[in-house]
C-alpha cells in the first residue's frame, strides 16, 4: 500500500490510515482534481464496466452508469442520526447510539475494499477558502462516486492546501461493500462531524457532500452557529428594469426545484423583460448579514437532477446543460449510444437497453401486465452548474445573494391553493412546519402517499425538528429585514384528476406576484390561511386556463383545512413538550380563523 501522503495535516493522515486499516483496500489514491487524473479514472471505470462512454459526437465526455436494481433512491429507513441522546435526533429521525452504530457498520466495512482502491476525495462545499464554506474528505471505493463528486463539489488539491491551514473537516467514509440492501447503512454522527455510508452505490446515499454533509451535518452545525442549511433552490429574478431579486424555495424531493431554478420565462413575461439567474437547485446555506437580511449561498457546484419529464418544453436550460460532461444514471441507452427517458425530447426509440441493462422496446409489459419503463422514475443526471445557460455570476461570490422571499411548496392534489402569503415570519414558520406532500420516486417507499415534510427537510434535518422550528423562529427575531414567506402548489387538480395549472415556465407568473407583494406593489385578499392574490393581480397574459380553473386554483375550502388541522395536530403532538409554544399558538389561531369563517 502507498504510504505517501500529499498533506501534512496529521488529523487527516491518521484518519485515512485508520480507515484504510478497517476497510483493507489494495491501495490508496488521492484525488487532486486534475483533468489527467479524471481521464484516467474514466478510462478505468469504462474498462471495469462501471460506466459506459456515450456517443462522443452527440454527447461529448458523457457517461452512463447503472446501479443495482434495489439501489435506485435514498433509503430513508436505513438512514440514521447517531447521537448520544435519542431526544436529540427527535421523533422524525431514525436513531442509533453512536457506539452501536460504529460497531454495526464496522462489521460491514471490515475488509470491504479488498481488491479495490480507496480514493481520498478532499472537497469543499462552497468556494474553497470562503468563510462560509465547509470542507469534507470522502473515502470511497467507487470510481462512480469520485467522478460525481468532481462535478458536484470543488474537489482536489486546492482543498488540501486549505486543510493545511488547520481547518476542520467532515470525515466521510463510503464503501459499496457488497451493494447488499440488508447490509446498507447511512449513518450520521453530528457530534463527531462524521458520516459512514456502506452498502449503496446510489446518489444521495453515497455522494456524501450532498444530503449527508450539506444538509444533515450542516443543519446541526448551523443550529449551533446561528444559520440555516436548507433543502432549497436559489434563483434570481431580473425584472424589466434590470433589477434582480433573489428567492429561496423549499419543495420536497422531485417536486420541481431544479425546474423552477432555471425556468425560461413564458413569452408574455419575456417580452416584458424578465430573466432568470440560477444560483442553485437543491441546497441553500443562509445566514443573517450585517444588513439584517438573509443571504444565501449554494454549497454545490453541480446538479444531480431528475431525468424523467426533462425536455425542451419543460426545461430547455437543463436540456442545454446536460449536452456534455454529464453522467447519466439509470436511463435508457439507445443503439446510437445516446440516452432517453420517459418524457424526454424526440421520438420514443424503437429499441434500447433499459435502466436494468435489459433489452427494451416500447409497449413491453412485465409479468403483471404493467408497462416496463426504459428509465427508472428516479433516474438522474450529474452535470456542472457552469454548463447551465442561466448560471448566475454570483455563484462564486462568497457572500451569496440577498433573499427577498422564502417559498415553501409541495404536491397537494386538492388542498393548497396555487399560492398564499403568510401573515408574519412566525406564521410562515408554521406554514413551513406543516407542509405535506405526496411521495415521489426520490425515496424508496410508496409513491403518492401524503406525508408531512416540514420545510422539505423531513429526510434531511440532522437533529430534533422541534428544535429546528425553534431555530427558525429565533432567526426571524434576529432579522431586521426578514424575507416574506409564501406557499405554492403547482399540482392542484380538478375533480377528473387533471392538473389545473400548466406549471413549469408559467410558474414565473406566481413568482412575479410574490415579488410584487415583497415590494408592496399589490394588495391581496385575506383568507383564513394567508393572503391570496386578487385574480386581477396575476399576469395571465397569453395563458389559456380552462373555464373556472383560476377560481379553483385560488380557492380555500374551510372544510378541507379543518380536516387538515387533524393531521397537523397529530404531527405536532409527536414532538410532545419540545414543540415551541409559537407553533401551537399559530395552530389555534388558524383553527379560530377557520371557525369564524365557517
Ligand atoms: P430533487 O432533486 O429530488 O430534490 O428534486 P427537485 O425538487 O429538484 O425536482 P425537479 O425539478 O427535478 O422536478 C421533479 C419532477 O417534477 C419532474 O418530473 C418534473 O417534470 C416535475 N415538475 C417540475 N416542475 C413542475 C411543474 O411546475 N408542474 C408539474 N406538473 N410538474 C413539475
Ligand atoms: C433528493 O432526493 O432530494 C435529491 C436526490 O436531491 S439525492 O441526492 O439522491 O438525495
Ligand atoms: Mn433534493
Amino acid at each position: 500500500m502507498t504510504e505517501k501522503f500529499p498533506t501534512h495535516n496529521k488529523e487527516l493522515i491518521g484518519w485515512v490510515k485508520k480507515m484504510a486499516g478497517l476497510c483493507g483496500p489494495d491501495n490508496i489514491v488521492w484525488i487532486d482534481g486534475s483533468a489527467e487524473q479524471k481521464m484516467l479514472l474514466e478510462q478505468e471505470a469504462e474498462a471495469s464496466g462501471e460506466i459506459i462512454r456515450l456517443n462522443e459526437k452527440k454527447l461529448p465526455r458523457c457517461f452512463l452508469h447503472r446501479t443495482a436494481i434495489d439501489d435506485v433512491a435514498r433509503t430513508e429507513h436505513l438512514t440514521f442520526i447517531c447521537t448520544r441522546r435519542k431526544r436529540f435526533a427527535g421523533p422524525t429521525n431514525n436513531w442509533m447510539p453512536p457506539r452501536r452504530a460504529y460497531e454495526k457498520a464496522a462489521g460491514i466495512f471490515r475488509g470491504s475494499m479488498a481488491g479495490r482502491t480507496m480514493y481520498v476525495i478532499p472537497f469543499s462545499m462552497g468556494p474553497v477558502g470562503s468563510p462560509f464554506s465547509k470542507i469534507g474528505v470522502e473515502l470511497t471505493d467507487s470510481r462512480y462516486v469520485v467522478l460525481n463528486m468532481l462535478i458536484m463539489t470543488r474537489a482536489g488539491e486546492a482543498v488540501l492546501r486549505q486543510l493545511e491551514k488547520g481547518d476542520d473537516f467532515t470525515r466521510c467514509l463510503h464503501s459499496k461493500a457488497g451493494l447488499n440492501i440488508s447490509k446498507r447503512l447511512i449513518l450520521h454522527f453530528p457530534e463527531d462531524n462524521t458520516i459512514w455510508s456502506v452498502g449503496s452505490g446510489y446518489g444521495g446515499n453515497v455522494l456524501l457532500g450532498k444530503k449527508c454533509l450539506s444538509l444533515r451535518i450542516a443543519s446541526y452545525i448551523a443550529k449551533n452557529e446561528g444559520w440555516l442549511a436548507e433543502h432549497m433552490l436559489i434563483m434570481g429574478i431580473e425584472d424589466p428594469h434590470g433589477h434582480v431579486e433573489y428567492i429561496a424555495t423549499a419543495f420536497p424531493s422531485a417536486c420541481g426545484k431544479a425546474n423552477l431554478a432555471m425556468l425560461l420565462p413564458p413569452e408574455g413575461l419575456k417580452r416584458k423583460g424578465y430573466r432568470i439567474w440560477t444560483v442553485g437547485d437543491d441546497i441553500a446555506w443562509m445566514r443573517i448579514d450585517s444588513d439584517g437580511s438573509l443571504w444565501a449561498v449554494n454549497p454545490e457546484s453541480g446538479f444531480f437532477g431528475v431525468a424523467p419529464g426533462t425536455n425542451s418544453h419543460t426545461n430547455p436550460n437543463m436540456v442545454e446543460t446536460i449536452k456534455h460532461d454529464t453522467i447519466f444514471t439509470n436511463v435508457l441507452l439507445k443503439p446510437d449510444k445516446t440516452v432517453w427517458w420517459e418524457g424526454s425530447d424526440g421520438e420514443v426509440p424503437p429499441e434500447g437497453i433499459d435502466w436494468r441493462g435489459r433489452s427494451w422496446k416500447p409497449g413491453l409489459l412485465d409479468a403483471d401486465g404493467k408497462p416496463v419503463l426504459g428509465a427508472h422514475p428516479n433516474s438522474r443526471f450529474t452535470a456542472p452548474i457552469a454548463n447551465c445557460p442561466t448560471v448566475s455570476f454570483r455563484m462564486e461570490q462568497h457572500h451569496g445573494v440577498p433573499i427577498s422571499a422564502v417559498i415553501f411548496g409541495g404536491r397537494r392534489q386538492h388542498l393548497a391553493p396555487l399560492v398564499y402569503e403568510s401573515f408574519s415570519w412566525e406564521h410562515g414558520v408554521f406554514v413551513g412546519a406543516t407542509m405535506a406532500s405526496e411521495r415521489t420516486a426520490a425515496q424508496s417507499g410508496k409513491v403518492g402517499e401524503v406525508r408531512r415534510d416540514p420545510m422539505a427537510m423531513l429526510p434531511f434535518c440532522g437533529y430534533n425538528m422541534a428544535d429546528y422550528f425553534r431555530h427558525w423562529l429565533s432567526l426571524g427575531r434576529r432579522m431586521t429585514k426578514p424575507p416574506k414567506i409564501f406557499h405554492v402548489n403547482w399540482f392542484k387538480m380538478d375533480n377528473q384528476g387533471k392538473l389545473l395549472w400548466p406549471g413549469f415556465r408559467e410558474n414565473l407568473r406566481v413568482l412575479e406576484w410574490a415579488l410584487e407583494r415583497c415590494d408592496s406593489k399589490v394588495g391581496a385578499l385575506k383568507s383564513a390561511i394567508g393572503f391570496i392574490p386578487r385574480p386581477e393581480d396575476l399576469d395571465l397574459n397569453g395563458l389559456k386556463l380552462s373555464e373556472g380553473a383560476l377560481e379553483k386554483l385560488l380557492e380555500v375550502r374551510s372544510k378541507d383545512w379543518v380536516e387538515e388541522l387533524k393531521g397537523i395536530k397529530i404531527f405536532f403532538q409527536s414532538f410532545k413538550k419540545d414543540l415551541p409554544a409559537e407553533m401551537w399558538r399559530e395552530y389555534y389561531a388558524l383553527a379560530e380563523r377557520l371557525r369564524s369563517r365557517g
